[in-house]
C-alpha cells in the first residue's frame, strides 16, 4: 500500500503518557475517592442502575500493581461521528492489553456498536496496529450509530461475549454512546456475565464535557483543522477585500465548535446559540446584528468580512423552533405522502400556508425560498425536520441581504454585499491527530485497560489536568451514572448523559463577548496556519483556547 511521507513520519511518533502511567503496568496502582451521585434524578438513575450506580471515583498512582492477574479479551467498538485519535485509542488500549501479558486477545468489533450484536470482528495483531498509529479517521474497524436497546439486541451481544470470551468491552463514543455503554454495563453486570464496560469520551462537538471531563477527544484537531481553514479565507477576504464569507461549522446543537473556532481565528462575527436562546433573538434581530457589522465596516471602505455560523443554531431561534414543531405536526404520518404529491411548490406554499399557524407563517414567508424547500426535504428516522441539513450560511447572509437593502432604501447604508458560502465539518473529522489529540486519546486507550485490569464497569476513561504538559496528566475513572440525568427522549423519559452547552458564564464565551464588537467593525484576523506535528512545543502541543481558558493557563487579558 501507498502511503504519504508524514503517514510515515507519523507511524514513528511515541505518544505521550500521563507521567503516573510511564513507569509500566507492574507499577500502577488505584487510589480510590468518593463514592458518586449521578448529577440529577438521584433516586430515578439510581433504580435503573442498581449494579453500576453510586461507585467512587478513582485515581492511579505508581505503586505496585495489585490487580488479580487474568488472562484479558477485549472488545472494542468506535461508536457514532468519526472524531481525530479514534485510532490512538484503540492502539493505547492494545499496547497497554499486551504489556500487561502477550496472551491477551484484542477483537475489534465492526462498523459500529452493531459489530457486537452481529459478531462482526477483526483480531488485532501489531502489524494491523501499526498501520493506524497516530492516523486520523476510523477506518481501522469502521463506526456506526446503532444504539443497543432492545432485549434481542442485549442478548446477542451477550452471545458475542460469551461465544468469545469477552472479559470486556470498550466503547469509544459521544454522550449516547456513553449511555449505551452505561446500559450495557449495567445488564451484563445484573446478568452476571462478567463482562465489564469502559467508554472513552469522542466528539468533535466537545459537547461530552463536564467537572470531570474536561474536554472530548477530536475537538482539539477539528476546530484546528476548520480555523485553519477559518483563518486562510480571513487572509483571502483581506487580500481581495470584495467578499462578506458565511462559515457554518459543525457541532450540532452546541456552539462551543464555532467559539472555539472564534478564538483562534477572530473574525467579524460568529453567531453563538446559547446566547440566542438565552436573549431570545429573533431571525430579524440576529440578521440586524450581522447587518450592523456589515454597514461599520462598509463606513470604513471594507467591503468584506467573515461570519461563522454554528450548524445548530436555527434550532435556539424561539420563533424557528415553533416553525419545526409545526412542520413536524403538518407532515406527520400520511401527510407527507399528500405533500409530497402535490405537483408544484404553489401547490405546497398553499398548503403550508393553510397548515401553519399565521405566527409561524409569518417566519416561514420571509425565509429565502431555498430554504422553504430544505425544511420539506428530508426528515429523520422519527419524521422531524434535520436542522443541521438547513444551509443556515446561506439563510443568515440572505437575510443580512434584505437587511441592508432595506438600509439602503433609507439612505442608511451604501456598501457592496457580495457572499461566498461554507460548510466545514467532515474536512476535520478525520485529520491526522494533532499531537495533543495523539497523546490524549492514546492516553485514555491506556488507561480503559487499567480500568479493566482493576476490575471496574460501567466507567468512563478519565484523564485530567489536560491544559498542563503531559506529564502532568492525571488519569482515572469515573463512573458514567456520575453524569446522567433524565431526559424526555421521543416521548419518554430516559437515562442519558447531560450534554453540555456553551456556558455563558464561562471565560470562553466571556473573552469573546470582551473583543467581539472590536472584531465586528475592524480587521482583527488571526491566522492559526495548519496544525504543526514537529517542532517547537509551543505551536506543536498547544490545547484549545476554550481549554486554556476553562482551566486559566491563558486569562482574560490575553
Ligand atoms: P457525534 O455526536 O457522533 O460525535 O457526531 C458529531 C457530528 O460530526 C456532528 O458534528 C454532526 O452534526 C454529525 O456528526 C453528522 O453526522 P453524520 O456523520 O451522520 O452526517
Amino acid at each position: 500500500m501507498k502511503i504519504s511521507p508524514l503517514q510515515k513520519a507519523r507511524y514513528e511518533y511515541s505518544p505521550k503518557l500521563p507521567g503516573m502511567l510511564r513507569n509500566g503496568i507492574s507499577d500502577i496502582c488505584v487510589k480510590e475517592g468518593e463514592p458518586t451521585q449521578s448529577v440529577a434524578d438521584q433516586d430515578k438513575i439510581k433504580a435503573l442502575f442498581p449494579n453500576t450506580y453510586g461507585k467512587k471515583e478513582i485515581t492511579f498512582q505508581k505503586g505496585t500493581n495489585t490487580s488479580v492477574a487474568k488472562k484479558q479479551v477485549v472488545g472494542v467498538i468506535l461508536s457514532g461521528g468519526q472524531a481525530p485519535g479514534g485510532h490512538n485509542v484503540v492502539s493505547g488500549l492494545y499496547d497497554a492489553l499486551k504489556a500487561a501479558d502477550r496472551n491477551n486477545v484484542l477483537l475489534g468489533f465492526r462498523n459500529g456498536p452493531s459489530g457486537l450484536v452481529e459478531d462482526d470482528f477483526v483480531e488485532f495483531n501489531d502489524e494491523f496496529i501499526n498501520e493506524y498509529r497516530n492516523t486520523g479517521g476510523f477506518d481501522i474497524i469502521g463506526s456506526g450509530r446503532t444504539k443497543i436497546e432492545t432485549p434481542e439486541q442485549f442478548e446477542a451481544a451477550a452471545a458475542t461475549a460469551k461465544k468469545h470470551g469477552l472479559t470486556a468491552v470498550v466503547i469509544i463514543g459521544g454522550d449516547d454512546s456513553n449511555t449505551n455503554a452505561a446500559v450495557l454495563a449495567e445488564y451484563f453486570a445484573a446478568n452476571k456475565l462478567g463482562v465489564q464496560v469502559i467508554g472513552c469520551p469522542k466528539t468533535i462537538d466537545g459537547d461530552l464535557k463536564n467537572d470531570d471531563i474536561e474536554c472530548s477527544f477530536g475537538f482539539d484537531t477539528a476546530t484546528k483543522t476548520y480555523s485553519e481553514l477559518i483563518g486562510n479565507i480571513e487572509r483571502d477576504a483581506n487580500s481581495a477585500k470584495k467578499y462578506w464569507h458565511f462559515v457554518k461549522v459543525m457541532g450540532r446543537s452546541a456552539s462551543h465548535v464555532a467559539l472555539e473556532c472564534a478564538l483562534e481565528t477572530q473574525p467579524n462575527i460568529c453567531l453563538i446559540g446559547e446566547e440566542v436562546a438565552a436573549k431570545k433573538m429573533s431571525l430579524s434581530q440576529i440578521a440586524d446584528y450581522i447587518a450592523d457589522s456589515v454597514a461599520a465596516r462598509a463606513a470604513k471602505g471594507m467591503n468584506f468580512g467573515v461570519a461563522i455560523i454554528p450548524e445548530g443554531i436555527v434550532e435556539f431561534v424561539p420563533e424557528f423552533g415553533t416553525l419545526i414543531g409545526e412542520i413536524n405536526e403538518l407532515l406527520a404520518g400520511e401527510k407527507t405522502e399528500e405533500f409530497n404529491a402535490l405537483p408544484t411548490w404553489a401547490d405546497k406554499y398553499a398548503f403550508i400556508k393553510k397548515g401553519l399557524t399565521p405566527a409561524s407563517f409569518a417566519v416561514f414567508d420571509i425565509l429565502p425560498e431555498a430554504i422553504q424547500k430544505q425544511l420539506f426535504l428530508e426528515r429523520d428516522p422519527h419524521g422531524n425536520v434535520q436542522v443541521s441539513l438547513i444551509e443556515s450560511e446561506k439563510l443568515f447572509s440572505a437575510l443580512v441581504a434584505d437587511k441592508l437593502e432595506q438600509r439602503r432604501k433609507e439612505g442608511k447604508y451604501n456598501g457592496k454585499f457580495k457572499t461566498q458560502h461554507h460548510f466545514f465539518g467532515y474536512e476535520g473529522r478525520c485529520a491526522f491527530p494533532s499531537n495533543f489529540d495523539a497523546d490524549y486519546c492514546y492516553s485514555l486507550g491506556y488507561n480503559a485497560f487499567m480500568l479493566i485490569q482493576y476490575g471496574y464497569t460501567g466507567y468512563l476513561s478519565k484523564v485530567s489536568n489536560l491544559s498542563r504538559p503531559a506529564e502532568e496528566w492525571v488519569a482515572g475513572g469515573m463512573p458514567i451514572t456520575k453524569m446522567m440525568n433524565m431526559e424526555r427522549r421521543n416521548g419518554e423519559d430516559k437515562p442519558v448523559i447531560r450534554k453540555a452547552l456553551v456556558d455563558l458564564n464561562g471565560n470562553p464565551f466571556k473573552y469573546f463577548e470582551a473583543h467581539r464588537k472590536e472584531w465586528s467593525e475592524n480587521t482583527c484576523f488571526t491566522f492559526p496556519g495548519a496544525i504543526q506535528y514537529y517542532g517547537p512545543t509551543e505551536v506543536c502541543d498547544l490545547t484549545t483556547r476554550t481549554l486554556a481558558l476553562e482551566k486559566g493557563t491563558m486569562s482574560l487579558d490575553d
